[in-house]
């Protein structure tokens, strides 16, 4: 299955997001620490191209995410030219606070009332744009939530009279390429329910647990992973939650929204769902299978 979500109000977004980049100095590219290249949208890099804009890019949700997989995603986006990586909880102050001077340090030439930093927040849905923002300006001016497409227009703050910032509402992109990239954002809340299966997607995410993270699945569910296939997960969830259906069978669709409510909420433990390794590989074996290969 193939999934695609391009709702209508992002065609205007886009839009609006490409005038704003005319008047930026940084981009703060916000992506989910979880699944870094996944949750990148290939339009933030177009637009920012296309006006010579560095990047900053913030891997958020790192409270989330398991740190070796970070540091070795931020050593890998350190290498990108105009772009530098940090790694962040925008629920905690402290980490917060080092944006704004890692993006000066990225425009130096900006530093005053008359040439103050413009920033801008760019990202997919969901991934704590407007979270970053409040944190940064130290007010709820921005609604936030656990669900797609929550920030529907942009918002610019005067940080000081030298610095602003401007949230943006999340963008897609029309053709996800690359169906384990669809399934990662749909297990991440990244894509509306009604563009998804959750039942698939949780299958995704239990061969995922099974391959990367088997003892995680063990220890929340106390099941015997050794032998089991991602159905043998979700039926295990289902047992032991005692979720069964009105004919008595493990309930297989209250189990699937039982295992990724567990993943979002971290209730499984710091995990990513992607490494560089594991992105390399997926992309030489899309490559093998565009060529026609067996793999
Ligand atoms: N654990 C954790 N949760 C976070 C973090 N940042 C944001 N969240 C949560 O992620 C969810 C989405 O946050 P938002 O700030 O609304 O995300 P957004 O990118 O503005 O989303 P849209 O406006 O829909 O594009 C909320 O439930 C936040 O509480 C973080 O660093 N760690
Ligand atoms: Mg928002």
């Amino acid at each position: 299955m193939a999934i695609q979500w391009f709702p209508g109000h992002m065609t205007s977004a886009r839009k609006k997001a490409a005038e704003t980049m005319a008047v930026t100095d940084v981009v703060i590219e916000v992506v989910d620490a979880r699944l870094p290249e996944a949750s990148t949208n290939p339009l933030v890099h177009e637009l920012r191209r296309h006006r010579q804009r560095p990047c900053l890019k913030v891997l958020n949700k790192s409270d989330l995410a398991d740190p070796e997989a970070t540091k070795a995603w931020i050593a890998w986006y350190n290498q990108q030219p105009g772009v530098k990586a940090v790694a962040i909880s925008s629920k905690v102050a402290g980490e917060v606070a080092r944006l704004p001077s890692l993006c000066q340090s990225l425009a130096p030439h900006r530093n005053d009332n008359v040439k103050p930093l413009r920033m801008m927040i760019m990202g997919i849905p969901n991934v704590g744009k407007s979270t970053l923002m409040n944190a940064l300006v130290k007010r709820k001016i921005a609604k936030v939530g656990d669900e797609p497409a929550v920030t529907k227009s942009q918002q610019t703050y005067q940080l000081s009279v030298r610095q602003s910032i401007t949230d943006t509402p999340g963008l897609m992109w029309p053709k996800i390429e690359h169906d384990s990239d669809g399934y990662m954002l749909a297990a991440s809340h990244a894509i509306g329910r009604n563009a998804i299966i959750d039942e698939e997607v949780a299958l995704f995410l239990a061969g995922l647990l099974l391959q990367r993270y088997p003892a995680r699945l063990a220890e929340r569910y106390g099941l015997t992973v050794a032998e089991m296939d991602a159905v043998a997960v979700v039926e295990g969830v289902a047992r032991r939650r005692a979720l069964r259906t009105r004919g008595g069978e493990p309930d297989f669709e209250k189990a699937s929204m039982v295992l990724l409510q567990d993943y979002r909420d971290g209730k499984l433990g710091r995990i990513s769902l992607e490494t560089p390794q594991t992105r390399a590989a997926m992309l030489a074996t899309a490559v093998e299978q565009a060529r026609g290969g067996t793999v």
